[in-house]
């Protein structure tokens, strides 16, 4: 990968509610109604106000994104992705792939220079985290090619083992 993609793109470890970035990510279901996991997290750092304004936009498909405000996160907006739940079929990649492509897009839609992303579908969904991590590394470096206003993409992992798959796979592409 060339260097410049390789320095707008960064791995950290923790918790994603307290990033200041333009916006962070939510892996959320269709129903856009909030969840455990990180959903849970996201929306109980928000406050209330953030399920208020999901509740307008009635649920999002699988593999497509939508964007509220942050409310009380550091963050300025939420994108809310829904990643497929792991079957092992094709469909899951491409799925998988639309989400960081679709939020992405987002971003740029919405003047956001810095984006953070969690394991998308690597909890509760069951994807395997180092096909997951090759998805999402390889779709975020290929769309930040053609879109220089995406200044950083930062990847957190909520566990150390995760951060260690990902540091590994971008260590080895760049
Ligand atoms: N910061 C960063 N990553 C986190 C955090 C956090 N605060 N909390 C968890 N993770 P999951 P999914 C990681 O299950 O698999 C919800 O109920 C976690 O370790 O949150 O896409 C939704 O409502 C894992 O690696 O999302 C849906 O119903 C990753 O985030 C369903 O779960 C994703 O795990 C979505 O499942």
């Amino acid at each position: 990968m060339r260097k410049e993609m390789c320095d707008r793109i960064a791995i950290r470890q923790g918790d994603i509610t307290r990033l200041e970035v333009d916006a962070i990510v939510n892996a959320a279901n269709r129903s856009l109604l909030g969840g455990g996991g990180v959903d849970g997290a996201i929306h109980r750092a928000a406050g209330p106000s953030l399920l208020a304004e999901c509740r307008t936009i009635g649920g999002c498909p699988t593999g497509e994104a939508r964007i509220t405000k942050g409310y009380n996160l550091p963050a300025i907006y939420v994108i809310h992705t829904v990643g497929p739940v792991y079957s092992g079929k094709p469909k899951d990649s491409q799925l998988l792939s639309a989400c960081y492509r679709n939020s992405l897009q987002l971003a740029v839609d919405n003047q956001v220079a810095s984006i953070a992303f969690p394991a998308i579908s690597c909890g509760v969904y069951g994807y395997p985290i180092k096909d997951a991590c090759k998805i999402a590394v390889d779709t975020t470096a290929t769309f930040l090619e053609k879109k220089p206003s995406v200044e950083k993409v930062i990847f957190v992992l909520f566990s150390d083992r995760d951060d260690g798959i990902y540091k590994a796979y971008l260590g080895k592409i760049c």
